[in-house]
């Protein structure tokens, strides 16, 4: 495992190189600096979960046979852009959600100096994913695909991240607007289609399959992402900031999330308004009056609950794939992801 982890990093040590040597711009050192240090702060520090598993689909993908060096790099390559694009979005969504702490560090654009030059790091790391494309798959039958499903997948996100922003706007705080419908689609966009499909989907369209004919892989991965943001949700509120790397603030930023959706479901009507009066607010006297709410409820067991139907839910999804191949590379990933801490 940390060997493979450590091939997966040289590869990301070649990839920077040539960004930081890339013709079409005239670097100084400091600009190159400036691009080589945002780089190393926002790319390689997290789980890593989404690059690997390319290489991971790809070779279960290929039964057994035995990978040449430079189907190792391009599944490399393909896995760092999925985490560029990750990088992108996180670096602009903790401006978004007013977030302090990231991967154990403070945000990117709470740094000293960075600021709002942030927003165009962002644009940078987005432009970068086109970049590593165009240097290594621009020869490929499959890059137009390469590409546009790049397209696809951030329209997606974009569109997710958007609903989620505008259901917590500011004058309209209104929990009943608030359902599992609601939290199910803004969660299946937003974190879903780059998290889940797009590894796999990569490891496909290197293989030589068409993505139309792997609809069914799309919609179990699709449930495994939404699955996967219940988690993000849930340990937003009851994980360990030093185990997740992150302090929650879903509570402050009044989101559609899982718990809220879930407390509203199941209280009675004081506690409802307990809600209404302390949801969406900074003052951290009414943060505690939510969670200890949350804790009347029971939300943790309700979550625990959750876990194992989904999981239970999902493991059926699979095992009637046709693919036993492809059964592997779902199931690998699930298991990733169950009970997961951070
Ligand atoms: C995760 O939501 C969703 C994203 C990181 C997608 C952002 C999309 C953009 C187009 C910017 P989250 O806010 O719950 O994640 P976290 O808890 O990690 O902040
Ligand atoms: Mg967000
Ligand atoms: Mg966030
Ligand atoms: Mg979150």
């Amino acid at each position: 495992m940390a060997d493979r982890r450590s091939a997966f990093l040289q590869v990301y040590y070649k990839l920077k190189s040539e960004l930081l040597e890339d013709p079409s711009f005239e670097f100084t050192d400091v600009s190159r600096q400036w691009v080589d240090r945002m780089l190393d702060y926002n790319v390689p520090g997290g789980k890593l979960n989404r690059g690997l598993s390319v290489i991971d689909s790809y070779r279960l993908l290929k039964e057994g046979k035995e990978l040449t060096e430079n189907e190792i790099f391009l599944a490399s390559a393909l896995g760092w852009c999925i985490e560029w694009l990750q990088a992108y979005f996180l670096v602009l969504d903790d401006i978004m959600d007013n977030s302090h702490t990231r991967r154990g560090h403070p945000c990117w654009f709470r740094v000293p100096q960075v600021g709002l030059i942030a927003v165009n790091d962002g644009i940078l790391l987005r432009n970068h994913i086109c970049r590593i494309l165009k240097n290594h798959f621009r020869e490929k039958p499959y890059y137009v695909d390469l590409l546009d499903l790049f397209n696809e997948v951030e329209f997606q996100t974009a569109s997710g991240q958007m609903i989620d922003l505008i259901t917590t706007l500011e004058g309209e705080k209104d929990l009943s607007k608030y359902s599992l419908s609601q939290h199910r689609r803004i969660v299946q966009y937003k974190t879903a289609y780059y998290s889940f499909y797009l590894p796999v989907a990569c490891a496909l369209v290197m293989s030589g399959e068409n993505l139309d004919n792997h609809i069914d892989v799309k919609n179990i991965l699709v449930d495994m992402g939404i699955y996967f943001q219940v988690q993000d949700d849930y340990l937003d509120c009851f994980g360990d900031p030093e185990t997740i790397g992150k302090i929650g603030t879903d509570i402050e930023d009044f989101k559609c999330s899982w718990l809220v959706v879930k407390a509203l479901e199941i209280c009675n009507e004081e506690q409802k308004k307990v809600l209404h009066e302390n949801y969406g607010k900074l003052d951290p006297v009414n943060v505690a009056n939510v969670k200890a709410l949350y804790n009347e409820l029971n939300l943790k067991g309700v979550f625990e609950e959750y876990e194992s139907k989904s999981y239970e839910k999902l493991i059926t999804a699979i095992d009637v794939h046709p693919s036993k191949a492809v059964q592997s590379v779902l199931k690998s990933f699930l298991a990733k992801i169950y009970k997961r801490e951070k």
